[in-house]
């Protein structure tokens, strides 16, 4: 928020963050680039404010052209590259482009003002021999589920990615910021850090309903054909393992809500009070979620990230050749299996044994199918 504008800008401001259509926000906009402040220290903001405008222009064109069926549908979504892609959320001005520039290739715009990135910005981590992407989401602030601020779009980047970083600043309330990110990503379907029901649920053509361990769910086998009934479900396999609430089967049966790994970056623990914040963040959110704080040297937060990615590395090599200098990257307690499959399709199959070396009891070990590697290790998958 830029100091010493004058009422009617903040107005404009406040009508901006409010403003639920493209056209809304395009009269805000204009207003905002009217009551701006002209001086030369203000330059940079007007200039974010014409580009915006631009932005918005192009947006309000672009949705008039799929209303009359012209012109590609565009996705919001970043191709993922790399071995895993994280996404970066957080509210306005929080540092994310910031963490971009320290962490990745990108050279994000970083600015003093709200709404700055309005794109996805994605850049690539390096971290030793591992690929990350991470993507920067343009701000989130409470209500964008419901179209505020920049809308629900920021919000579906966490969707399509892997892993979501939620980025939090520690000059104002931390805990309320992570509060209103988990919020938001709730109210589009999106749960952090939980188990999916364990559930199982197959539709079929025909045979009726049959239901393993419904007691398991709340009001009992009697309340969940009625749920699948109202569903319009009448032929499915449905199977469940653990104690369930009705919600939670509902939402198994609706299939909306994925779930996702997230951690948390705490952006400008330089600032004053931030000590202080931090704390109230890990007694809030401690134990759900790894609180990664920035202000250290770039290796390390990569290697922090890295590790609380849940990877690991595994070299495959051929029998009296080198290792590749690549590593596949597979989830942490991936087994020989999981490699072979990684490799090729039908590899899994045809996997008669495997050699390791690294956490294996010595050099070379011939091990079973079953057996859990670890991060580094070297591999030979003999067929
Ligand atoms: N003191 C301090 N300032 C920071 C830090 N990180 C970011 N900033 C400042 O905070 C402001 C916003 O940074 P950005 O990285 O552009 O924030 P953003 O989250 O990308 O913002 P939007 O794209 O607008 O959502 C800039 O003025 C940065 O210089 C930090 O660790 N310490
Ligand atoms: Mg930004």
């Amino acid at each position: 928020m830029p100091t010493n504008v004058t009422h009617e800008y903040a107005n404009a401001e406040e009508l901006y963050v409010r403003a639920k259509t493209i056209e809304e926000k395009i009269a805000a906009t204009e207003e905002m680039i009217r009551h701006a402040p002209k001086h030369k220290g203000a330059e940079k903001l007007l200039k974010m404010l014409k580009q915006r405008l631009a932005k918005l222009r192009e947006d309000l064109e672009e949705k008039r052209e799929k209303k009359s069926g012209r012109g590609a549908s565009q996705s919001f979504a970043v191709k993922r590259e790399g071995a895993v892609q994280v996404v970066l959320i957080g509210a306005p001005n929080s540092g994310k482009s910031v963490l971009m520039g320290k962490l990745t290739a990108a050279k994000p715009e970083v600015a003093d003002y709200p709404f700055t990135t309005v794109e996805p910005q994605p850049g690539m981590m390096q971290f030793e021999d591992v690929q990350i992407q991470m993507v920067e989401a343009p701000a989130v602030v409470e209500g964008s589920s419901i179209g505020k601020g920049l809308g629900a779009k920021p919000l579906s980047l966490a969707r399509s990615g892997d892993v979501i970083a939620i980025v939090a600043d520690a000059s104002s309330d931390l805990v309320g910021q992570v509060s209103t990110i988990l919020n938001e990503l709730v109210t589009v379907g999106i749960k952090v850090n939980k188990k999916p029901p364990a559930v199982l649920i197959e539709r079929r053509p025909s045979g009726g309903l049959e239901i393993k361990g419904g007691n398991l769910v709340e009001g009992g086998e009697i309340k969940v054909k009625q749920m699948l009934l109202d569903h319009g479900v009448h032929n499915v396999v449905v199977a469940i393992d653990e104690p369930l609430d009705a919600e939670e089967f509902t939402e198994a049966l609706e299939g909306r809500v994925v779930y996702k790994k997230a951690f948390i970056l705490v952006s400008k623990c330089d600032s004053i009070g931030a000590d202080r914040r931090i704390q109230d963040l890990k007694w809030e959110f401690g134990g759900e979620f790894k609180i990664l704080l920035t202000d250290r040297p770039a290796e390390r937060i990569k290697r922090e990230v890295y590790e609380n990615l849940g990877l690991i590395r595994i070299y495959t090599k051929p029998p009296d050749g080198a290792p590749a200098k690549r590593p596949l990257v597979l989830p942490k307690n991936s087994n020989v299996a999981d490699v072979a499959r990684e490799v090729h399709k039908d590899f899994a199959n045809r996997l008669k044994f495997a050699k390791v070396w690294g956490s294996s009891k010595f050099p070379g070990q011939q091990v079973p199918k079953d057996y859990v590697l670890q991060d580094k290790d070297v591999i030979e998958l003999h067929v």
